[in-house]
């Protein structure tokens, strides 16, 4: 019997990295615990000062199912996902999961992300929906989060309750389709654009509840100018359909 060729991997996650060493090693063995045999997990690394790009280079020979993205310039959250699409598109992913490395997205619900993909084109872990939630956060935040989840619900005018949050995952035809190249949102707005676009398109969206955690070591990036530009981006993003 001839041999079978090299299957490649289905499922890929993207996992974003900025100074995470003191996550990375732990993420990134807790996320392949939770993937189907047919895996790759991805760190995209902004040239870390804190050595996170050296930790990567380590696992990913370590392990062939993971490997590493390295980039110059720290640019945000959206040009890190959109380099890491690109890679996963490339190396023939059927699924494509975005999920932070601190472990505020916690790997266990991995399954229910890819399985809801079985009846949807795009699963969004989501912490305002019955069974959704935020653990340890403050009032601000807290209010930054659904404030703008709302503002951009209505904005947009779009069925979802959970549109800012980072922990999704794609069917491989929602990222061919959506024209990645003409994303230019950074921040928390990377977010709201990807879904809009995919509604838009006419894909299924369906939101898996998911508590969100406190991130479990190092610092927050989140930061005025991300905020702002979600305030600018959402109508922005609206009139440019016009
Ligand atoms: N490659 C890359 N990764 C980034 C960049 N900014 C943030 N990240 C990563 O994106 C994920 C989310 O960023 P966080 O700093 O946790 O932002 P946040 O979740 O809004 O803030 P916290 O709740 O305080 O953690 C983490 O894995 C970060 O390391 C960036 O510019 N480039
Ligand atoms: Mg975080």
């Amino acid at each position: 019997m001839p041999e079978a060729p090299p299957r490649t991997p289905d499922v890929w996650v993207i996992l974003p990295t900025y100074n995470e060493a003191e996550n990375l090693e732990r993420i990134v063995g807790a996320v392949l615990e939770h993937l189907p045999e047919s895996r790759r997990v991805l760190i995209v690394d902004d040239n870390s000062p804190d050595g996170t790009g050296e930790i990567a280079d380590r696992l990913a020979a370590a392990d062939e199912s993971v490997s590493v993205l390295h980039r110059k310039l720290k640019e945000g959250l959206g040009p890190a996902y959109l380099a890491g699409f690109r890679v996963a598109l490339d190396g023939g992913a059927e699924r494509i999961i975005e999920m932070d490395a601190d472990f505020s997205h916690d790997p266990s619900y991995l399954p229910r992300l890819i399985e809801a993909t079985e009846r949807a084109d795009l699963a969004i872990g989501s912490r305002y929906v019955p069974g959704g939630g935020i653990t340890e956060w403050g009032p601000m935040r807290r209010f930054i989060s659904r404030g703008g989840s709302a503002y951009a619900r209505v904005a947009l005018g779009l069925p979802i309750r959970d549109l800012t949050g980072g922990f999704k995952c794609f069917r491989r035809i929602v990222l061919e389709t959506i024209d990645l190249d003409t994303i230019e949102a950074r921040g928390y707005a990377f977010q709201v654009e990807t879904t809009y676009r995919a509604i838009k398109a006419g894909f299924r969206v369906v939101e898996v509840p998911i508590v969100f955690k406190d991130r479990a070591d190092g610092t927050s990036k989140m930061s005025k100018s991300i905020v702002a530009e979600a305030m600018w981006r959402v109508p922005a993003m609206r009139i440019r359909r016009w």
